[in-house]
């Protein structure tokens, strides 16, 4: 018998974090990592298994030091620490192993730091290790022939987390993507044939979710609707789990843009509870976009990506996105034209990035050919603020200084609640239709759970009202809400709304920040 512990790292603060807007939520972080509870559900029984999320607790190091194997788990913006935590428990002679996002593609960086990597999926590898360390005949690198079989991927084990710390939880129903963008590396790792749970393993995952007291989860999939036929079918079970149990869950996701060119789909989500999704806009710059191979993004059959988004956002679902400056088709005119569309259509919450080189991507390939990869003093931020890439037609001082800028103007106040109005008040986007109709032919489930939000948003407010210092912006969200109050009817879009006001500041609180570079405000202000 082994005694294991598993360990995801402290995130820096990242858009997706939240973490200055988490006080207001009642929670530490915005959801577990998938990966933790899932190696646990591999191991065998006989072993023990601990799961450290150091963005819930600290890492206990003397406990570490007990244990026989620790595990660490990372994406990129999280190398620093794990090299931190790695050096901390070899400097107490702890048998260290290593795997996820991160050293799947860039093996050398923590080379010397770990017993073992593994790289890629690990449904085989992980419980091979373990057979073989018992043993005494482990290797140090592990790697699968083939790509998982996700039919016989087992129900992460959620008991050992602390799940009442999550904000929401995560489940996965799929792995893999169809499309080819030139700069993604999900489809070196994880293939571009998307590979499916069956209904039963969903099913099982989303009681196990509701067991562990959550009300809401991500969907971690790379893309949902990579196999369109094959996600209806799922999509199809969840909608009559929902309606069995009372549509306990609600869902966010990640899908690519020609979700709008399926009604079919579109309702499937909007039945089984999936209220917002993800897409990778990237661009309004179609010459950008052929650059990239984002072909899915370009495909002129049913209208424009600004058609697309507002067809999703009618059909139920809010739509959220990523866009990326630097490619090489971008000149300074980028950040407005950008900005422009992400107003247009009405995108409170989006992602944006400067493009980055992730290592074995066709991207890095290319860029290491033409001479054009940096790793030098920027290139250590990069993954948030900042790129290892030497951009084509803007300096790279530019093209950081244009980013925060239009980081800046995505986050100021009126750009932000004018999208939010926009969509909440003006197009009346009501997120839940399904959860509502299932609710008007109950009524004692729906006044729970109408009193239920509704205590919840006066709490979030008033944590709110008593957490941001600006005054100026106070009155802001304390104005705004309380319109917003007169218009909307639905207590779940009304807490939306509230917590569209905290996720407000957190990206303002990054935006302050990233303006406190020195060499930053000189730039924009010059
Ligand atoms: C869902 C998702 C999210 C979700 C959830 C993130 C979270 N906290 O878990 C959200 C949308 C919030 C998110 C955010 C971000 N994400 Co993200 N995300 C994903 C996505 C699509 C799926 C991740 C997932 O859960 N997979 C399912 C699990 C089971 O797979 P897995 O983690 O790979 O684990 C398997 C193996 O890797 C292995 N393994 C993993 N760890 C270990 C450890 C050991 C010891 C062993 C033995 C094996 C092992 O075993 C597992 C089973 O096979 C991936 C793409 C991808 N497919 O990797 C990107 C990805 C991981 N994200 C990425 C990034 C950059 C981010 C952000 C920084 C973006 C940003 N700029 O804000 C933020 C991070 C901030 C944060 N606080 O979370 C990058 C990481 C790049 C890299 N190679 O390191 C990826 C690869 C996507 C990309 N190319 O952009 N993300
Ligand atoms: S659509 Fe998304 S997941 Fe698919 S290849 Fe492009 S960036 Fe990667």
């Amino acid at each position: 018998m082994a005694d294991i512990v598993l360990i995801n790292p402290r995130f820096e603060i990242s858009y997706w974090g939240l973490e200055y807007a988490m006080p207001f939520l009642g929670a530490k972080a915005v959801l577990p990592v998938a990966n933790l509870p899932l190696l646990a559900a591999l191991t065998p029984a006989e072993h023990r298994v601990t799961l450290i999320d150091e963005n819930i607790e600290p890492i206990d190091f003397a406990r570490c030091a007990r244990a026989d194997i620790v595990g660490l788990t990372g994406m990129n913006v999280q190398r620093r620490r794990m090299k931190e935590i790695l050096c901390e428990l070899k400097s107490r002679g702890i048998f260290t192993v290593i795997g996820g996002p991160w050293v799947t593609v860039q093996e050398d960086d923590l080379a010397g730091l770990a017993d073992v990597i593994f790289v890629g999926e690990a449904e085989e590898t992980w419980p091979r290790f373990l057979r073989e360390w018992a043993n005494g005949t482990h290797q140090t690198r592990y790697e699968q022939a083939d790509r998982t079989d996700m039919t016989k991927v087992p129900v992460p084990r959620l008991d050992l987390l602390r799940m009442k710390n999550y904000a929401f939880g995560s489940v996965q129903f799929s792995r893999g993507c169809p499309f080819e963008c030139e700069f993604c590396d999900i489809i070196v790792t994880f293939g571009r044939r998307p590979r499916i749970k069956t209904s039963a393993q969903v099913l099982a995952e989303l009681d196990a979710l509701v067991a562990a007291g959550k009300t809401s989860a991500f969907i971690v999939d790379d893309n949902l609707i990579g196999n369109k036929k094959a996600i209806k079918q799922v999509l199809r079970d969840v909608v009559a789990w929902q309606e069995a149990h009372g549509y306990p869950l609600m869902f966010a996701t990640e899908a690519s843009i020609d979700l709008a060119d399926d009604a079919e789909l579109m309702q499937l989500m909007v039945d089984a509870n999936i209220s917002n999704v993800f897409v990778g806009i990237e661009t309004p710059n179609e010459a950008a976009l052929r650059e990239t191979r984002k072909f899915q993004n370009l495909r002129p059959r049913g209208g424009s990506m600004l058609d697309k988004v507002h067809r999703i956002q009618q059909a139920g679902m809010e739509v959220w996105c990523g866009i990326i400056v630097g490619f090489d088709n971008d000149d300074p005119s980028i950040f407005a034209l950008q900005q422009r569309f992400v107003q247009e259509a009405r995108i409170v919450n989006v992602m944006v990035n400067m493009l980055v080189a992730i290592p074995r991507t066709p991207l890095y390939a290319r860029l290491a050919r033409e001479g054009r990869l940096d790793m030098s003093d920027d290139a250590a931020s990069w993954g948030g603020f900042g790129t290892n890439i030497v951009p084509l037609r803007i300096g790279r001082e530019a093209l950081r200084a244009g980013y925060v800028e239009l980081m800046r103007n995505l986050y100021a106040t009126e750009a932000y609640f004018a999208r939010l109005d926009a969509l909440y008040l003006d197009a009346r986007l009501q997120l839940g239709r399904a959860r509502l109709r299932y609710l008007r032919r109950h009524p004692l489930r729906r006044f729970k759970l109408n009193a239920r939000l509704l205590a919840e948003t006066a709490a979030m407010f008033l944590l709110l009202m008593r957490g941001v210092p600006d005054p100026g912006l106070r009155r802001e969200y304390r104005r705004r809400f309380m319109r917003a109050l007169r218009h909307l009817r639905d207590p779940e879009m009304i807490q939306d709304y509230a917590l569209k006001c905290a996720m407000h500041y957190h990206a303002h609180r990054m935006v302050q920040e990233m303006l406190a570079q020195p060499r930053l405000s000189a730039r924009i202000a010059a």
